[in-house]
């Protein structure tokens, strides 16, 4: 699968500064120290409905990460995937009468675009869930011959029992992982399981579902967690430096991640940090395309809405954040843009090394974004209030927005 086109990264002078994170498996802040290259992978969507604001905050986040490794001098190895097989999807094409192929790509298509228009940098592997199963497939075969998979009236089952580190990611009690395994494309009441939450590593073939060729496994389809595993082994390895998604993500699908491949690989950690972004809200409640609450990106875009004024709108909420998405939102990044348009076009400025350091400190405290972007308004208002006459300051300001908020001013 193709990613979508990157945006130009203008290279600033110094240098910045290795991240800081919250880990969810810790509880606690890491300071990661990737090597020469960085590596990240970063869930991508199920397609069958269109991105929205909260799939963008999300993305908007993981490309902070890119672009803070990137100023701090790595290459960054940034994997992301597509669910583009698996219940929901099928789920709402059986639903619409669309076959799940197109209504797949057509919203696969939507969501690059949508990705560009927000200066997301993309992936440099881009796979979808349907090309990985011949990836798939010999891993689930592994798992079979270390024990560590079970078969129950033709569906395999990874048995969390066999990690001895299961529940390191989550730390969650066993009632709690009961739930969310159950509200998350579980089946925690399933007869004959060994434990209610082992996760489907493939499903037979059910009449009126597409299915594969799985050699040893017979024909049937991926189950989602492995389907992860399966492209960031292959195209990241084992101790990758960061796993992000949103925190409906935690449990069960990076738990189920983490323990698979370590049953596998009998390496461990997974991932060296796993990083996860708070859900936002529209209308009281978390956006949803269960629940139908949904602002998309597509829909804004096409009312002209300016997409650098809905990238500043993500940005000014803390990742972690659990935030809700308004009209005033956006209202007030679009007057932040207008300002720090209008401070970036006089000829001199004042100076903005201070500017550079201070966002360079934000991002890399945890991805404050919010508080990058209070530095930048300090620059613009006293540009705007005072001007100065450093004449290299503007070009340096709109150089360092760009680089490393991704806004093109
Ligand atoms: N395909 C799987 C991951 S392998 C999946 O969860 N797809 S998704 O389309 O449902 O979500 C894509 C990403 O958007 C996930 O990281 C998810 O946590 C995040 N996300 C979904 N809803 C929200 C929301 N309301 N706010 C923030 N992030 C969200
Ligand atoms: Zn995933």
């Amino acid at each position: 699968m193709h990613a979508w086109p990157a945006s130009t990264v203008p290279v600033l002078p110094g240098q910045g500064r290795d991240l800081s994170v919250h880990d969810t498996a810790t509880g606690g802040r890491v300071t990661l120290t990737p090597g020469p290259v960085a590596r990240l992978y970063v869930c991508g969507i199920t397609p069958y409905d269109a991105t929205h604001i909260g799939h963008a905050a999300t993305y908007t986040a993981f490309d902070l990460v890119q672009r803070v490794w990137l100023d701090a001098g790595h290459e960054v190895h940034y994997v992301q995937n597509v669910t583009d097989v698996d219940d929901p999807l099928l789920e709402r094409a059986a639903a619409t009468g669309e076959d799940w192929r197109a209504l797949a790509e057509r919203e696969t298509t939507g969501f690059r675009e949508d990705m560009t228009a927000l200066r997301v940098l993309p992936p440099r592997h881009y796979l979808g869930a349907v090309e990985s199963i011949p990836l798939i497939i010999p891993l689930i075969e592994r798992l079979r011959s270390l024990g560590a998979a079970y078969d129950l009236e033709g569906d395999v089952y990874f048995s969390v029992e066999s990690d001895r580190h299961f529940g390191a990611v989550s730390r969650l009690d066993a009632a709690t992982m009961r739930a969310l395994s159950a509200e998350r494309g579980g089946d925690p009441d399933r007869p004959g399981k060994k434990h209610p939450v082992d996760p489907l590593l493939w499903r037979a073939e059910r009449p009126g579902e597409p299915a594969w060729d799985g050699g040893s496994l017979g024909p049937g389809r991926p189950g989602w967690h492995i389907e992860c595993v399966a492209i960031a082994l292959e195209h990241l390895g084992m101790g990758f430096d960061m796993q992000g998604g949103g925190t409906d993500l935690v449990f069960p699908h990076h738990e189920m991640g983490a323990s698979h491949a370590q049953v596998l690989t009998g390496e461990y950690p997974y991932a060296s940090a796993y990083v996860h972004a708070g859900l936002v809200a529209y209308e009281g409640e978390k956006m949803s395309k269960s629940k139908g609450n949904l602002v998309f990106v597509s829909r804004l875009r096409r009312e002209g809405v300016d997409p650098a004024a809905i990238r500043l709108a993500l940005l000014a909420h803390h990742y972690r954040a659990e935030w809700e998405w308004t009209d005033a939102v956006l209202a007030g990044a679009a007057g932040r843009l207008e300002r720090w348009r209008a401070a970036v076009s006089r000829p001199d400025g004042p100076a903005a090394d201070g500017l550079v350091a201070g966002v360079r400190a934000a991002l890399a405290d945890d991805l404050d974004a919010p508080a990058a972007l209070a530095a930048v308004d300090r620059w613009a208002a006293a540009q705007l209030a005072d001007g100065g006459a450093d004449p290299g300051a503007p070009g340096v300001v709109s150089r360092a927005v760009d680089a490393l908020l991704g806004v093109a001013l």
